[in-house]
């Protein structure tokens, strides 16, 4: 019998965010096995398995799961929705890190929370033999699960904004995480959430969250912008995504042997 942590790692990108170490991180939306082998050998912190807005399921979770073991890469799976059966197939599948979009208050987080806890710290159904345990071959996986579980909501909307100090007061919350996009569809500015309006809302926020004493993390569309997003307080930044590297890399290489 393996002891808890069985022949898994320990959740390194966890324990970087409770430290408030910087982590660098991809935003995986192709759903692809070999896309996800690629990108998480080539030495990012974290990678995002997107299910809000990338045709992931359960099974092909699973299939990336299997293809990033061995690389250097948490794997953090954005869940469509804060919703406790979801998190519970992510979890059995060995997904212990998660994003949950739209989390707009304290409720909204201590539900996520507990969709990833066991009783009695939460409402996590209990399987003997899933995946997460290496099939029933980690003794204690039951009791000690959360220790390397990884729980980082969402805030993007101006109520979301308003609830910080209490979402971050939360147990169980490892980060906080800005989504520029949907932030700036509140605020009336679809499509652009460069607006100063926007920028204002975020700057207050990273702030807040740090003064809170919880890690920060945001989507940087454009690399360049990294370094000023961990110049404002940022400590986990995912640096745009898989399908925006492919898509603008086949254009170039297309434009340039495009007839004017
Ligand atoms: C957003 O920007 O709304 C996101 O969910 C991710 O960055
Ligand atoms: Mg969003």
């Amino acid at each position: 019998m393996l002891d808890w942590t069985g022949n898994l790692p320990r959740n390194a990108f966890k324990q970087a965010l409770s430290i408030g170490k910087r982590q660098v991180g991809l935003w995986s939306g192709l759903a692809s096995p070999i896309a996800a082998e690629i990108i998480a050998g080539a030495g990012f912190d974290w990678i995002v398995i997107d299910g809000e807005h990338a045709p992931n399921d359960i099974p092909s979770l699973l299939a990336q799961l299997h293809a990033m073991r061995g690389g250097t890469a948490e794997p953090v799976f954005r869940v469509p929705w804060n919703d406790a059966v979801i998190i519970k197939r992510a979890l059995d599948v060995g997904a212990r890190s998660l994003l949950v979009p739209f989390v707009q208050n304290a409720e909204e987080a201590h539900k996520a929370v507990a969709a990833t806890r066991y009783p009695p710290l939460g409402i996590r159904g209990v399987a003997l033999g899933p995946r997460a345990n290496d099939y029933g071959r980690i003794k204690g996986y039951h009791r000690n699960a959360h220790l390397d579980s990884c729980v980082l909501v969402q805030l993007e909307s101006r109520a979301a904004l308003s609830e910080i100090e209490a979402i971050a007061a939360v147990e169980g919350v490892d980060g906080l995480f800005i989504g520029p996009s949907d932030l700036a569809a509140d605020f009336g500015h679809l499509g652009n959430p460069k607006h100063p309006e926007v920028q204002e809302a975020i700057k207050d926020a990273v702030e807040r969250i740090r003064k809170a004493g919880k890690s920060a993390g945001i989507f940087a569309g454009d690399i360049e912008d990294v370094d000023f997003f961990f110049g404002l307080g940022f400590n986990f930044i995912s640096t745009g995504s898989d399908v925006g590297l492919l898509a603008r890399g086949a254009e170039r290489v297309a434009a340039r042997f495009q007839k004017s």
